[in-house]
């Protein structure tokens, strides 16, 4: 088989690649180790940046996100007994959407199968050859059987525990990472939300976030050990640790039920350079980790593919080899800056084990500086809705 691009990964990265590539009349072949339910199941982001938003509507998958997505102005944050709102419509002129990954990746997953696009799903053992060679192609096994995609490029989209990044050798590749003492329980229930904008909380007890997908549909975070497992937090004992860390008047008035989704997310902020070797690109989770305070997993694999998509069309519409040569030093440049947005908003709002009484009160000193100053506040927008790409 042969085909222009093999694509390693069918998460979000990998079919808007897919799916902006074929709107190009580029080829490829995406290559999914799970089936499409399986990776449907996982609930991941909620907020989509302004860039992103553009560029699922460029992919011809923006109908639904614009009907039923969410544009939110703003966020609530508050620490202690301080609470205030972040307002980005008026800071920058911008906003997000509430749109939720599941909901993204099953419209390009749509896209994809209306399209005709091949999808190999149960691909197991994928194996990268000649990366550094001008004949790449790529080995894999469906249901026993060996099979094998020759190409010119492959994009790296297999998340974090990918093969992608692991193909590059150690001797090219320069790891950068922090793990935090800490882990996000989040869930899902079939609640109204508490409030209409994310509320961003820091207590005492550690942080929590007050999220959503819908209007009965809510997305509930708190800070927890990272040796927690899900099946140590009940349903009750998570809404009364919620309750504890939101403001009062949000913990008077939280509807509760069941969860229907109970997960834990290790926190870690991580990038490997450099993101390309010879034709192996990679983009998204399998480049680049960030916590999800702040929202920018999902929005920082949507601008790598920004990036080695329009350097892919470069290539093959214009034959210039520019756009991908200048793609690893690109997309670094602002994958950086979502890491240093990330790191930032997650020392601010979480409990560090270790914090002493001098760390409590820099984070209050800073909480106080972004209440009352409106040039933070404007940096603090224009990195929520995105730099610009
Ligand atoms: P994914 O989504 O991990 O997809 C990779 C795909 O590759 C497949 N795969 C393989 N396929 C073939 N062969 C192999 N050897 C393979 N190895 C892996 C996997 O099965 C999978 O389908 O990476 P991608 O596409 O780069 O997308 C990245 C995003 O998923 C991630 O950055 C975000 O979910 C991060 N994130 C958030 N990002 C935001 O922008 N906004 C948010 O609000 C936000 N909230 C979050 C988040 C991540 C969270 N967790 C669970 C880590 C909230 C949470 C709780
Ligand atoms: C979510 O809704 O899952 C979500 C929202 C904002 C974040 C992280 C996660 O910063």
């Amino acid at each position: 088989m042969r085909t222009q691009i093999v694509i390693i990964g069918g998460g979000p990265s990998g079919l808007l690649l897919g799916q902006l590539l074929h709107r190009n009349g580029i080829d490829a072949v995406v290559l999914e180790r799970q089936t499409r339910d399986y990776v449907l199941g996982r609930i991941r982001a909620g907020i989509l940046e302004t860039g992103m938003c553009n560029l699922l509507r460029e992919a011809g998958v923006g109908a639904r996100m614009e009907r039923e997505g969410f544009v939110h102005d703003g966020t609530v944050v508050s620490f202690g007994d301080t609470r205030f709102g972040i307002n980005f419509r008026e800071l920058t002129g911008e906003t997000v959407m509430v749109y939720g990954q599941t909901e993204v990746t099953r419209d390009l997953y749509d896209a994809r199968e209306a399209s005709g696009c091949k999808t190999i799903f149960r691909a197991g053992n994928v194996i990268i050859h000649g990366a550094d060679t001008d004949k790449p192609y790529v080995t894999f096994d469906v249901e026993g059987v060996g099979q094998r995609l020759d190409c010119d490029f492959i994009a790296g989209c297999d998340g974090f525990h990918g093969v992608s990044r692991k193909t590059i050798p150690e001797s090219i590749r320069t790891e950068y990472e922090k793990v935090y003492p800490f882990g996000w329980l989040g869930i899902l229930s079939e609640t109204p939300p508490v409030h209409d904008e994310l509320i961003y909380a820091g207590s005492e007890r550690g942080f929590a976030l007050c999220s959503m997908r819908n209007a009965n549909l809510s997305r509930y975070y708190v800070q927890c050990s990272a040796h927690d497992k899900p099946e140590d937090w009940s349903d009750d004992a998570f809404w009364e640790e919620l309750k504890r860390r939101i403001p009062q008047q949000e913990a008077d008035t939280l509807v509760t039920g069941p969860s229907i989704e109970k997960s834990i997310a290790p926190l870690r902020s991580f990038v490997t350079e450099p993101m390309r070797w010879g034709r192996l690109f990679l983009c998204g989770d399998a480049a680049h980790i960030v916590p999800p305070t702040g929202a920018k997993g999902l929005n920082t694999a949507a601008s790598d593919v920004y990036y080695l998509y329009h350097g892919l069309v470069q290539f093959y519409h214009d034959k210039d080899s520019h756009g991908l040569d200048q793609y690893s030093q690109k997309a670094l440049a602002r994958v950086w800056k979502a890491e240093r947005f990330s790191w930032w908003f997650t020392s601010l709002m979480h409990n560090f084990p270790d914090r002493t009484a001098f760390d409590r009160k820099m984070q209050e000193a800073e909480i106080e500086f972004l209440r009352t100053n409106e040039t933070a506040q404007k940096v603090m927008a224009q990195n929520y809705v995105g730099l610009a790409y």
